[in-house]
């Protein structure tokens, strides 16, 4: 055996075990393995052909992460087949083996992948090495879902370039919007320390093609650019770099000026530049393959270049200047709006970016939430989307559920995902969905991104809720390919992480295509939005003082005698014009808007009959009783599939799906009521007029604001 085989197989052997972090429970099941279970194969014709692969080979380079895709396939194959599979390196001519090939002549992308059967040989290939880690995820996923190994033929790549996932963590372990524990990263261990659950971490990530995280919140601490914890720092980015993930921070625009003593923080001054320049080489030299910036500049009250009298542009430009000589990027977020009482906060985006259109250093990556406020329930597509043409925009969702119920609720976000990227800009004509504006192929950009507010936290089974797990997974799929249609990805993540018992899959899968419009029918129906007090949990559609206007909830709803819904055609705030002529054709008429953005775009009479037959009063009454009823609904669903997952799973999803239920009431009422008093009408007949006083749903909504 040669040294080469010798070192190959001695990593094998001591290499980090997976999940090292998990002695599974012994009376079961606590979620920490997420979607890589790897549980034995029970159908046994499919066992039977598995198992005729008896070794693998790794005769790609001998890099770090073809190691870590050997590694996976070994633990995969031992879990799923109960058999150790040999490991070599030369196979010769023999068949039965798995090989893993990087080859040069692959046809796919840089990180696509081949999975084939060749020669008796199951052969995964790729250019390369994260391409063979995320094929040898992609054969193990086909494994696990015990699907027959013949007429295995796969060749994937990915849509978007950077698929990462941002982090609103702090330095003091809390996390911004975070609804599963604490934060991932233990700063105060770090460098020395490294939590076995980085690596979890990155296999996770790794296993759905995500390949960037930025650590820390984007209300940034500058104490991320210090020397202290850059070292911190490049230890997380040794374990990511190992399962091709690049790391990324988010930085404190002023940062020159409070870590460096300098007198500003102006991006036009060359101390400025030359400290950023400087710091991004400080960087580099600890980890050599960083990832690049983030940043929220000028934005609910961070510091920017528009401090100094200077643009977004230019702010970005100088940063990317810093970045010239590596292959780093600049991520720069287009979430902007002003305190300006007249204004209409839908709008404020793309009045600031859209004229900086050209202006980026193509190193720079304008960051865009999905929807133009802020990650609502639902919200129609950002019209930066396609009117940016000269600058690569990459699309953020959020996958924490900050107005989604928290950890409460169980909403599958696909959907929303998916409504947004299959929105239809009309910029080039029709078919200029916002996916082809993020994979670049309607404006010929190279350089794409597609990120997600992480909802990971400390908590064991890594998201709070058991049923949040499929967020993540859905995120990262979709970065990978979004034509994936929401069913597909439930259905996947369903069979992989709770149950194989098809029965109780398909009443979990209908529970979880349901889900957001049940939360969207209870909580904000027919395209409202905003009724939210300052935690963002409970109901204040009342909430009419604000430090500034557009911190109130009646600034989004627009409640009065007469109605309900913000006008944003031309006789109100005309956000509509920031959309092309055919989006504004659907949109325009509140007689033919569809009903889930109405209130989005018109004020609405209580009496107006709308296209269901009923008018806005009865129709609004209707989506909240039938939203809150349908959580029982949800709650008979999980229980069809008692008896077929993890019990510990099953109780925990349960108990939630109780608070949700109750707390879809009270949403229910707390609308019902406030509504009421300015429709002045009565809950129309069949539903049952709620049981408390708008004064008492508002009491025990205070208590949320009492210290
Ligand atoms: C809002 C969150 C806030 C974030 C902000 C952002 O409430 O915590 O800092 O978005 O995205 O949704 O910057």
């Amino acid at each position: 055996m040669t040294t080469k085989i010798l070192l190959f197989f001695s990593f094998l052997l001591t290499g980090p075990a997976l999940f090292a972090a998990d002695p599974l429970p012994a009376d079961g099941d606590d979620g920490y393995r997420l979607w890589l279970k790897y549980e034995p194969v029970i159908n046994a014709s499919v066992k039977a052909e598995y198992l005729r692969f008896t070794a693998f080979v790794g005769n790609a380079s001998k890099g770090e992460i073809v190691k870590s895709a050997a590694v996976e396939l070994k633990t995969g194959l031992k879990n799923l087949l109960g058999k150790s599979v040999s490991v070599t390196n030369s196979f010769g001519n023999k068949t039965g083996g798995i090989v893993l090939r990087l080859d040069a002549s692959n046809d796919q992308q840089d990180e696509g992948y081949h999975i084939a059967l060749a020669g008796g040989n199951i052969v995964v290939s790729s250019k390369s090495e994260s391409g063979i880690l995320y094929g040898t995820f992609a054969l193990l996923r086909h494994m696990q879902m015990q699907l027959p190994i013949e007429n295995l033929k796969v060749a994937s790549s990915p849509k978007v370039r950077y698929r990462m996932l941002n982090h609103w963590d702090n330095v003091d372990g809390t996390v911004e919007r975070g609804y599963a524990g604490s934060s991932l990263w233990k700063w105060y261990e770090l460098p020395e320390v490294i939590d076995p659950r980085y690596q979890d971490y990155a296999r996770a990530n790794a296993s759905l093609g995500i390949n960037g995280t930025v650590l820390n919140n984007v209300n940034a601490s500058a104490r991320f650019m210090s020397q202290e914890y850059i070292v911190k720092v490049a230890a997380i980015a040794d374990v990511m770099r190992k399962y091709g993930i690049k790391t990324y921070l988010s930085v404190y625009f002023a940062a020159p000026k409070t870590l460096g003593g300098l007198s500003t923080s102006d991006p036009l001054d060359p101390q400025v530049r030359a400290w950023w320049k400087e710091k991004v080489a400080q960087i580099y030299k600890e980890i050599p393959d960083f990832g690049g910036f983030l940043v929220k500049a000028n934005s609910e009250g961070e510091p920017g270049p528009q401090d100094y009298g200077r643009t977004h542009a230019e702010g970005a430009n100088m940063l990317a200047e810093a970045f010239k000589p590596y292959e780093g990027i600049v991520i720069w977020r287009a979430f902007v709006y002003k305190a300006d009482p007249r204004a209409d906060r839908f709008k404020a985006a793309y009045e600031e970016f859209v004229p900086l259109d050209g202006k980026f250093d193509p190193k720079v990556i304008v960051q865009v939430k999905n929807g133009p406020i802020d990650f609502q329930p639902r919200e129609p597509f950002s019209p930066l989307f396609g009117n940016m043409p000269k600058t690569p925009l990459g699309v953020e969702f959020q996958i924490t559920q900050e107005y989604l119920g928290f950890a409460a609720h169980a909403v599958y976000e696909a959907p929303i995902f998916k409504e947004c990227l299959n929105s239809d800009t009309y910029v080039n004509g029709q078919g200029s969905s916002v996916a082809r504006v993020v994979d670049g192929s309607l404006h010929g950009y190279s350089r794409t991104l597609m990120a997600g507010v992480a909802n990971t936290g400390s908590d064991r089974n890594w998201t709070g809720h058991p049923l949040a797990q499929a967020n993540w997974y859905a995120f990262g799929r979709l970065s990978w390919d979004h034509e994936l249609s929401s069913e597909q990805i439930a259905r996947e993540w369903t069979a992989l992480t709770l149950t194989r018992n098809q029965k109780a899959a398909e009443s979990i899968v209908l529970l979880m295509l349901r889900s957001r419009e049940i939360y969207v029918d209870y909580n904000t129906p027919l395209g409202l939005s905003r009724p939210w007090m300052g935690v963002h949990f409970a109901p204040e559609p009342w909430q009419n003082k604000g430090s500034r206007p557009d911190w109130t909830a009646v600034y989004y709803h627009r409640a009065d005698s007469s109605g309900l819904g913000f006008d944003r055609t031309a006789s109100g705030s005309n956000a509509l014009a920031q959309y092309q002529p055919q989006v504004q054709k659907q949109w325009n008429n509140p007689d033919k808007t569809p009903l889930p953005y109405l209130l989005w775009f018109h004020h609405v009479r209580w009496d107006e009959k709308l296209s269901t037959g009923r008018t806005l009063w009865e129709e609004l009454c209707t989506r909240f009783y039938t939203g809150a009823d349908s959580v029982s609904w949800m709650r008979q669903q999980w229980d069809m599939a008692k008896g077929s997952l993890d019990e510990q799973i099953y109780a925990s999803v349960a108990q939630r799906l109780e608070v949700q239920h109750r707390e879809a009431i009270w949403w229910r009422d707390a609308w019902v009521l406030y509504l009421q008093t300015f429709a002045r009408q009565t809950v129309p007949a069949g539903f049952e007029p709620p049981r408390q006083t708008l004064e008492e749903v508002k009491k025990s909504v205070n208590v949320y604001l009492i210290r």
